[in-house]
């Protein structure tokens, strides 16, 4: 039997996803032992994030966030897909760990439709995974009334992946718009509501696409908006050749140090949704691995219980679609 549940991020190259897996490894640890629930990931998980965390935590007082001399380098499958790490958090007891959540990366370059095998590779994760994390570049769909943000999260690239892999669903899904590089955004309340807004416009067809009635009652959808960083705003734009944008940041100030915050809500969010399929007893083959853990371990599933209340409902937190999904 299958002891994993995997989720996978999405999104194109240079959006975060590397950045946000990153920060949410920093700050899982913390804020589990605090609910009393272990996550512990695997020591190879551990090595990698690590390598990725020293690399962040040396992004000088400007620079660009897609320039990889400085800040997380861009990930790459040197030997194809089939190649590349899994990340692996085992949820539990030290001594009794219940399952794993398997983490999926892969370069941003893969959802483009020229990159063949990379697509082929997207699809079938999106099939067999029970989440999606899809990392939003929040620069490119606020500044300059989103100018950028087709270049930049491919949107339409997206979509197309979501209507082959989603088609036939027989159990339920977690879908998360995880806005990164957003803290410009989340300052206030006023301008969170506006990240939302923009993000249902946006992705309008997506949305659509996942509330048609074959989907509604099948796929949750939320926002968590993450600060990867925490200690940087945006700056500036600046074009090259005509075509290319450069996107600044600044450090809030020459001594701030690296404070990603709310990343550990894509786990609250997807504990939550973990244990309402739970609570739904509807055998979901999916799912067996979730209820062998709960069913026998009441102090488990209590915790987890506790942990999953904590997501926030404010601050550009929001659920989209599929309450049901998600309420305990
Ligand atoms: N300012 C700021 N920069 C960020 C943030 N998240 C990521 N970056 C920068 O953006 C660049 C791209 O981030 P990655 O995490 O490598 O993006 P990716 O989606 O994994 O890219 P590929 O691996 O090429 O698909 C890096 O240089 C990061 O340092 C953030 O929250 N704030
Ligand atoms: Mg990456």
């Amino acid at each position: 039997m299958n002891k994993e549940l995997k989720i996978t991020m999405l999104g194109a190259s240079g959006v975060g996803k590397t950045t946000l897996l990153t920060s949410m490894y920093e700050q899982f640890e913390a804020t589990t032992k605090q609910a009393n629930l272990h996550l512990k990931p695997d020591i190879e998980t551990a090595a990698i994030l690590d390598k990725y965390l020293g690399q962040l935590k040396s992004l000088t007082y400007e620079f660009k966030a897609d320039e990889r001399k400085k800040g997380i380098r861009g990930t790459a499958a040197t030997a194809g897909p089939e190649s590349l790490p899994s990340y692996i958090f085992e949820l539990g007891k030290p001594e009794k760990a219940s399952f794993k959540l398997l983490f999926r990366d892969y370069p941003g370059g893969y959802v483009l439709p020229s990159d063949v095998a990379g697509r082929r590779f997207i699809h079938k994760l999106l099939r067999e995974c029970a989440a999606v994390i899809i990392a939003i570049d929040t620069p490119a769909i606020m500044e300059l009334n989103g100018r950028w943000h087709q270049l930049r999260n491919r949107p339409d690239e997206i979509l197309s992946l979501f209507k082959t892999a989603y088609q036939n669903l027989n159990e339920p899904r977690l879908v998360i718009f995880a806005p990164v590089k957003c803290e410009t955004y989340v300052k206030d309340e006023a301008s969170a509501e506006q990240l939302i807004w923009r993000i249902k416009e946006e992705y309008a067809p997506l949305l659509e696409f996942l509330q048609q009635p074959s989907r509604a009652d099948k796929v949750a959808v939320v926002t968590t908006p993450v600060q990867t960083v925490g200690c940087v705003v945006f700056w500036k734009i600046e074009v090259e050749n005509f075509s290319t944008p450069r996107f600044y940041f600044r450090k809030t100030s020459f001594n701030s140090k690296y404070s990603p915050q709310d990343s550990e809500q894509l786990l609250r969010y997807l504990l939550r949704f973990l244990l309402k399929a739970h609570l739904q007893d509807k055998r979901w083959p999916m799912f067996d691995i979730v209820r062998q853990a709960f069913s026998p371990d009441a102090e488990l599933k209590q915790a987890v219980e506790l942990f999953a209340k904590g997501c926030k409902k404010t601050g550009g937190f929001a659920i989209l679609q599929g309450q049901d999904l998600l309420n305990i």
